[in-house]
């Protein structure tokens, strides 16, 4: 009795856990360095739980805030046929959103508590759509440069360490490919068209290309979290590594368009096989980052809205559940 009770104190309990846990890392490092997927129910570091929770819940945040500037122009599209696409694009990114929200759902956090995070600006989401959308030109621009930021930046996720989250962005990638395209050929059009469309074009090309680079996030040396997120292969290519990659694909696509990448550092690199390219002003993008942004404020307003007008959705769908339920238990 004696025994037992000692060996029962917290300091012991805590200590045999420690040991426990130290064998737990050692099977979850070993996991993720054979590349298996840590699903949901396995057991996983708490600093691994909290980054997945951080990065998905913003991801998520981003794809939602993200359908603002392009619903803005859904009622000016300038025919049926873009209408239609911009209108299947926008309902994709609520798609994305709800995928993201749910990934995260599994590691223990709520859909109310994200949005929560959200609102009270303890929560990013991505810089890019602190930026306004002017002219109809900026619709086929952030196709082509802020949906294929994206893709780069999620193609190598399909690979990441945390199931759910990789297999959201399988079909995710699959329909930012279809908004990359619909955006570069959105582009082409007014490229080839009259002298203002192509005027049009290369102002939007000017005005989003630098805020496209600054998506990948801080330089490698000044990112906190890169180190650590490479580790467990949350992250597969550092934010520098895709930035480069997407000039790299992007200019060629600048070149077929006739139109002029805003940057007069651009040059090629024959030693490295790839560009050499211009400094992003990060200070502008860590005034975004802090919500200094220059629609921040309306983005964040629009949320609060949809959060507060759509209560009585969410109270009555929560009303219908607790009726089945107790039907259910009734019965
Ligand atoms: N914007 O250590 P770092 C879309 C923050 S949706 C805002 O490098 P990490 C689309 C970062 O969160 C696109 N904040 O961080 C939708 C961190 O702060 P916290 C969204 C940024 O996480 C609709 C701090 O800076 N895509 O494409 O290792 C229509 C230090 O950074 C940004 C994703 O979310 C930024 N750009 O790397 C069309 C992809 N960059 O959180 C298109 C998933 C950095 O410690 N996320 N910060 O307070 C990721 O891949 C990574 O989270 C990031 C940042 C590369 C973004």
């Amino acid at each position: 009795m004696y025994t037992t009770e000692l060996s029962a104190t917290p300091t012991r309990i805590a200590a045999a856990e420690g040991v426990e846990d130290a064998a737990r890392l050692a099977e979850f490092d070993a996991r993720v360095a054979a590349d298996d997927f840590i699903e949901p129910k396995d057991w996983m570091p708490e600093a691994y739980r909290r980054t997945l929770i951080r990065q998905i819940s913003q991801h998520a945040h981003s794809e939602i805030v993200g359908m603002l500037p392009e619903g803005n122009w859904i009622t000016r599209a300038p025919s049926l046929r873009r209408k239609a696409i911009l209108m299947a694009k926008v309902q994709d990114e609520a798609g994305h959103g709800l995928y993201l929200y749910c990934a995260a759902e599994t590691l223990g956090i709520s859909r109310d508590e994200m949005t929560q995070a959200l609102l009270a600006g303890k929560a990013k989401y991505s810089t890019i759509f602190n930026y306004p959308t002017l002219t109809w030109a900026d619709m086929g621009t952030i196709g082509w440069l802020v949906d294929g930021a994206a893709i780069m930046n999620q193609v190598p996720l399909q690979r990441t360490s945390y199931g759910p989250y990789a297999r959201a962005m399988v079909r995710v990638c699959k329909e930012e490919s279809f908004h990359q395209r619909q955006g570069y050929e959105a582009v082409m059009a007014l490229a080839a068209g009259t002298p203002e469309q192509k005027a049009m074009a290369q102002d939007a090309l000017d005005r989003w290309w630098w805020p496209s680079l600054m998506m990948f996030g801080p330089p490698d040396d000044n990112s906190p979290n890169t180190a650590q997120s490479m580790r467990w292969r949350i992250k597969r290519e550092t934010n520098d590594e895709l930035r480069q990659k997407f000039v790299d694909v992007t200019v060629p696509q600048a070149e077929a368009l006739g139109l002029t990448i805003p940057d007069p550092d651009l040059v090629w690199n024959e030693a490295k096989g790839g560009y050499d390219f211009g400094t992003p002003d990060w200070d502008e993008f860590y005034a975004v980052v802090r919500g200094e942004g220059p629609v921040a404020m309306e983005r964040m307003e629009a949320r609060r809205k949809a959060w507060d007008d759509g209560a009585w959705v969410r109270d009555a769908a929560m009303e219908h559940a607790a009726k089945q339920r107790s039907q259910r238990l009734a019965a």
